[in-house]
């Protein structure tokens, strides 16, 4: 297949055909290497829960041998599919949770509870006393309420009650509010396993109420907590492409999802002692840049440029001039390893439940970060003289992130009066037709970027204000889409109009994939502002999720869903 099939970004094409010619796999690779896919597997109809299987349903064998028929099969499928994504951006929230605990505690000298005024609005709303109390021990209160989120033995997700009130009843009414983070995901493999829950639209409910327990649970705390921590993201400029790779100096990308790792290698990678270390080896300094959703925390909230999102990860090795990548979770492919090995490139991973076989681990201790970010940083240093060629794709645009359910409110409202308002009454006289949330993965089963790209340009031209997420927003980004002065050139005259007023752009980076969370809240601020209608469920908006592959997207989409939202979904 031509790189250009594979690929939309112009960077992509030139690093895949790099690879080609020097025999390097990569994922598109070993997919045409998997093909023929399986055509059960892809229905959802094999199931393999339990060792009388595998069975796989077919017009000749219609049920396993428990006698679960293929709605069941792929009912369970789909439920043990969102219980994962759900864990994973729970786990995520789970450990910032622990981490925030520990800053306030002062455990963890190296971070600090940074937005304070967001940290009292989160206490107001947990119910936990602020007068006269010290901003630490504050902190530690919300912290843990927060982690009880996931274990608490009664009671329903906290969060859950900033929906409007129409929604929670219907949550209500058919027993869907999330209770515990971890029980909702137990539960979920308990009644998937063999022989209990066999009625697909009782499973799929649970499907429902897992996924809400992320999307107004595990994600929403995660970003909460984050912002308290890491500062609440405000637009700042960065740029997007494999172009921000420096040939001139030590290079070193961070991919993953947890900003516990990267904001450490940030910080660490402007250490005067480290900076004048890169001198010494010849080079003029050192850049740290970003892949996946990681990229898309340290671009919101310092402007740290974007290598590139899911498919690139192993393209920017390919440039040869990638000192040391550092992992953490989620989306790393294991694939990098054998990538880095052609190369110089050192790979690390850092998250102790996330090691690769034959790769080097350093783990990335709270109560040490900084340390831990500087021998990283330093061995990136040690490693530039080990360079061989460098070929970096020239391409790169400029982007804008950083907007925030806060900044979109302070944006719209200006400082006195915050508020949706001017946006309701937008979508209201028509100049806006709606809101569209474009989130998620980058598929090799599909041409890298296009379809995302493709449908933003065709929204906004419609007059739809567009909001990205995840490798959904770095697709974007690498085509200028974030780039106001680009985009605006695609808009309606509605939308434009209106964007051109406020001084937002029409694709609004809203960063990573836990920060859909933050689309639910701007959706419930939309029903309280009025005339919209008093239901989440009546407001024009749409999800679309068009090149997904992480199970996490699974879980995305399905607490869209339950909260009343339409939602598209393309899966190969
Ligand atoms: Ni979201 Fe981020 Fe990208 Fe998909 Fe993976 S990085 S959490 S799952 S591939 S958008
Ligand atoms: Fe087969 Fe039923 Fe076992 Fe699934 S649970 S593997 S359908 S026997």
């Amino acid at each position: 297949m031509e790189p250009k099939e594979r690929s939309s970004d112009k960077a992509a094409q030139e690093a895949i055909q790099l690879m080609a010619d020097e025999g390097i796999e990569n994922a598109w690779d070993r997919l045409d290497a998997q093909k023929p896919q399986c055509g059960f597997g892809k229905q959802g109809v094999c199931c393999r829960i339990c060792a009388m299987g595998p069975c796989r349903v077919s017009k000749k064998a219609p049920l396993g041998v428990c006698g679960a028929d293929a709605d069941t099969i792929v009912a369970r499928n789909f439920l043990r599919s969102v219980a994962c994504g759900v864990a994973a951006h729970s786990d995520h929230g789970r450990t910032v949770a622990e981490v925030f605990i520990a800053a306030a505690k002062g455990e963890a000298k190296d971070y600090k509870l940074k937005d304070t005024a967001k940290l009292m609005r989160l206490a107001r709303e947990f119910g936990v006393k602020t007068d006269g109390r010290d901003i630490n021990e504050i902190g530690v209160e919300v912290g843990e309420i927060a982690l009880k989120e996931f274990g608490k033995s009664e009671g329903h997700q906290l969060m859950t009650n900033r929906a409007p009130k129409s929604r929670q009843e219907i949550w209500d009414k058919h027993g869907v509010r999330p209770r515990a983070i971890d029980r909702e995901v137990t539960e979920s493999l308990h009644r998937s396993s063999m022989g209990v829950d066999q009625d697909y639209k009782n499973i799929l409910k649970h499907a429902s109420r897992v996924a809400l327990a992320d999307g107004w649970g595990g994600a929403m705390l995660a970003t909460e907590l984050q912002d308290v921590l890491f500062g609440t993201p405000y637009p700042g400029r960065g740029e997007v492409n494999m172009g921000v790779i420096k040939a001139d100096e030590v290079n070193i990308i961070v991919h993953g999802h947890e900003p516990i790792l990267s904001e450490m290698i940030a910080a660490a990678s402007q250490d005067p002692e480290l900076l004048e270390e890169a001198k010494k080896v010849g080079a003029n300094g050192i850049t740290v840049a970003g892949t996946c959703c990681t990229a898309n925390e340290l671009l919101m909230r310092h402007g740290i440029p974007v290598a590139g999102n899911f498919l690139n990860q192993e393209l920017v090795i390919a440039t040869g001039a990638i000192e040391l990548m550092a992992v953490d979770v989620q989306c790393v492919m294991q694939g990098l390893g054998q990538v880095a090995a052609h190369y110089h490139t050192k790979l690390i991973t850092t998250a102790d439940k996330a090691k690769i076989q034959g790769v080097e681990h350093v783990s990335m201790d709270e109560t040490k970060a900084f340390d831990t970010a500087k021998v990283l940083v330093k061995r990136a240093i040690d490693n530039f003289k080990n360079r061989g060629e460098v070929h970096i794709p020239q391409y790169k645009q400029k982007a804008v992130g950083g907007f925030s359910f806060e900044t979109i409110k302070y944006m719209l409202g200006g400082s006195f009066r915050e508020s949706f308002r001017p946006l309701n009454d937008n979508i209201m006289n028509g100049r806006i037709r709606g809101i569209a949330g474009i989130v998620g993965c980058t598929n090799p089963k599909v041409t890298q970027d296009y379809s995302h790209t493709t449908l933003v340009k065709e929204l906004i031209k419609r007059n739809v204000l567009v909001l990205t997420t995840g490798c959904a927003t770095i697709a974007c980004g690498k085509q200028g889409l974030n780039n106001p002065s680009i985009a605006l050139e695609y808009a309606g005259a509605g939308l434009r109009e209106v964007c051109e007023t406020v001084g937002i752009p029409p694709v609004l980076a809203c960063g990573s994939c836990i920060d859909n969370s933050r689309l639910l809240v701007a959706c419930s601020e939309l029903v309280s502002e009025g005339g919209l209608g008093d239901e989440l469920a009546g407001l024009p908006v749409v999800g679309a999720c068009l090149e997904s592959i992480h199970e996490k997207a699974l879980a995305i989409g399905q607490y869209f869903v339950a909260s009343g939202l339409l939602v598209v979904f393309a899966e190969e």
